[in-house]
């Protein structure tokens, strides 16, 4: 059979990042198959492009996935291509969860001809073969021969050939600039970010998170071998095309295991695999400072942090009490203090929020290490314990939010605030978060740290502005570096002047000494 795997557009970014699940779900396709793999965030394509897509390129199976947010847009795609003919298999945490809803046993529509729950890693290779036959079944749920569920087991994880998978629709580097860029340095004629998966699960179960309920409580490792073996893969591909590679270790907790983990880094960094990794890592696992040690060596340069609210008692409310807010500064400094920065995440519209809470939440993070903050809404994802707690007490708004997808918008009334209300809260803390004046103080602050970090900082915040105000075109981005010329000039003066009074010991070099006497340590 020829298969497709698409991926519906998120209509926020373009082509940040692959979703994993394609590659894995290519390289557990039973031999005799060939798989074709579409983003829509990298090739954007309608109803009718789809539909003539897979009557051109003669297709016998189209497999969609998609998180809630996209799910409306999966299903005007499956329709689609179910009305050529073709059947449409679906996957992924929304239908999960909602699984008649996706085959019309609902009363509405339907919209696939089969379903996988949960982790399709055994089931996938069934649903192809089943096909194949002309035989494909309505569910495919991962359980073993008594019925039980199993989770798949990571440790005989797929090799995924990263060294020959088409990534051309996902280079950041814009074309025009590929081969001048590819003699910079060691070679910036690409830049992209893989997703890499080194374990699954989180057991600790907030209340609005999907993860504890889709993968279970119960964590899954992959061997260090084989990540390892995965990040030299993307080593040296990225090297073959003089370019660059960073990872997403996609992880829900990545440190979830502390002591797994600092094993783990500890053998990339014996193996000289380290590349510029990012990770998702909940506050409190961030008190161990060989930990930070060890993710700074092993490349880690930024960390996602679940922060959610800076209010002790909304934290309790969502099953997050875990979460300290008197110790985020610390935390915080003692990432910086290796040049090691977070994405902070906060939720507003909480139940114990009240208007103001953006100013309040941001006079802390002024305080704190330059990063990245970004804000959302508290967000009932079905099948969560956040959604039944609302449904029960009649507080959703918009019990069928994902139907009709609006972003930044809430599905329920906050107690304390209205919906509005919140909806200004976020506007505020990210116009605020994000204004020429804040990314000048950030960078303004760094004044110490070398030049590159500077701009690294500075890069970050002007692509994460776009999470809230769409920078789509070059219009926009041109409004955008208008607005911030005053700080692009100094940075690119002090380059300029650096470069012009050839420093015997520039800053940077002092910084890499340092590291590299951090390496030695931790290899000791
Ligand atoms: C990486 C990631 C992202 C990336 C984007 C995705 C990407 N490019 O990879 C970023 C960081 C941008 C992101 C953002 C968001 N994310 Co996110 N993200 C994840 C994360 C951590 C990993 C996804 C992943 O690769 N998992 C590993 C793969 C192997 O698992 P999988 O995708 O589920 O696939 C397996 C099965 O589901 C199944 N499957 C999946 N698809 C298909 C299709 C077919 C045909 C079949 C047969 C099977 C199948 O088979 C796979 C193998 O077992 C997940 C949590 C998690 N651990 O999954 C959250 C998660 C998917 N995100 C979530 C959310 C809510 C968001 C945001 C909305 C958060 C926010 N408030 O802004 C945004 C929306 C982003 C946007 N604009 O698109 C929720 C989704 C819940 C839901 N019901 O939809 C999750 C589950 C986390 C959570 N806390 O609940 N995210
Ligand atoms: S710590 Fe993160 S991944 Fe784990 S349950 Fe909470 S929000 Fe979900």
């Amino acid at each position: 059979m020829r298969i497709l795997l698409y991926n519906p557009d998120n209509g926020v970014t373009r082509n940040f990042m692959p979703h994993l699940w394609m590659f894995l779900l290519q390289s557990l396709t039973p031999p005799g198959h060939e798989v074709l793999l579409i983003d829509g965030n990298a090739k954007p394509m309608d109803e009718v492009q789809i539909a003539q897509y897979v009557r051109d390129e003669k297709i016998d199976l189209v497999g969609i996935g998609a998180m809630t947010r996209m799910i409306a847009k999966a299903y005007r795609i499956a329709d689609a291509i179910r009305a050529t003919g073709v059947k449409v298999v679906m996957g992924g945490p929304h239908v999960t969860e909602l699984a008649d809803e996706a085959l019309g046993r609902d009363g509405g529509a339907r919209h696939a001809d089969a379903v996988a729950l949960g982790e399709a890693d055994e089931t996938w290779p069934k649903m192809v073969n089943d096909a194949a036959r002309g035989e494909l079944k309505e569910i495919y749920a991962p359980v073993d021969e008594t019925g039980k569920e199993r989770k798949p087991s990571l440790k005989q994880y797929p090799v995924i050939p990263w060294q020959s998978i088409d990534l051309e629709q996902f280079n950041l580097v814009p074309k025009a600039a590929t081969s001048m860029l590819q003699k910079v340095g060691e070679g910036w004629g690409t830049f992209r970010i893989i997703p890499v998966e080194s374990g699954r699960g989180c057991p600790y179960g907030c209340e609005f998170c999907t993860v504890t309920g889709f993968f279970g409580d119960s964590i899954r490792f992959r061997t260090n071998e084989s990540v390892v073996n995965e990040l030299l893969l993307l080593k040296a591909r990225a090297r073959k095309e003089k370019g660059q590679m960073a990872v997403f270790f996609i992880d829900d907790n990545f440190a979830i295991n502390v002591k797994r983990t600092k094993s783990l880094l500890r053998d990339i960094i014996a193996a000289g695999a380290q590349v510029h990794w990012v990770a998702q890592i909940s506050a409190n696992l961030l008190r161990d400072e060989e930990l930070i040690d060890l993710i700074a060596a092993s490349g880690g340069k930024w960390v996602f942090i679940g922060m959610e609210s800076i209010d002790p008692a909304n934290l309790k409310d969502v099953n997050k009490g875990f979460n300290k807010p008197g110790e985020y500064a610390q935390v915080l400094e003692r990432l910086a203090k290796r040049n090691v920065y977070a994405i902070t995440s906060f939720i507003f519209g909480m139940d114990n929020d009240t208007s103001g809470v953006a100013e309040r939440t941001l006079s802390q993070v002024r305080t704190w290490p330059p990063g990245l903050p970004i804000f959302g809404l508290l967000t009932p994802l079905p099948a969560t314990p956040l959604y039944k707690r609302l449904e029960v007490a009649g507080r959703l708004t918009r019990p069928k939010h994902w139907q009709e997808f609006i972003p930044f918008a809430m599905a329920h009334t906050p107690l304390k605030m209205s919906i509005e209300e919140a909806h200004a809260e976020v506007k505020y803390g990210w116009a605020h978060a994000y204004s020429p004046e804040a990314l000048a103080q950030a960078v303004d602050s760094l004044d110490d740290q070398p030049l590159g970090y500077r701009i690294n900082i500075f890069l970050a915040r002007l692509c994460f502005r776009g999470i809230y105000f769409p920078m789509m075109g070059k219009l926009a981005w041109m409004k955008v570096i208008a607005q911030n010329r005053r700080t692009i000039f100094k940075l690119v003066k002090e380059a300029v002047f650096r470069r012009g009074l050839q420093r015997p010991r520039d800053p940077q070099g002092v910084a890499y000494e340092k590291a590299e006497t951090q390496d030695s340590r931790i290899r000791a």
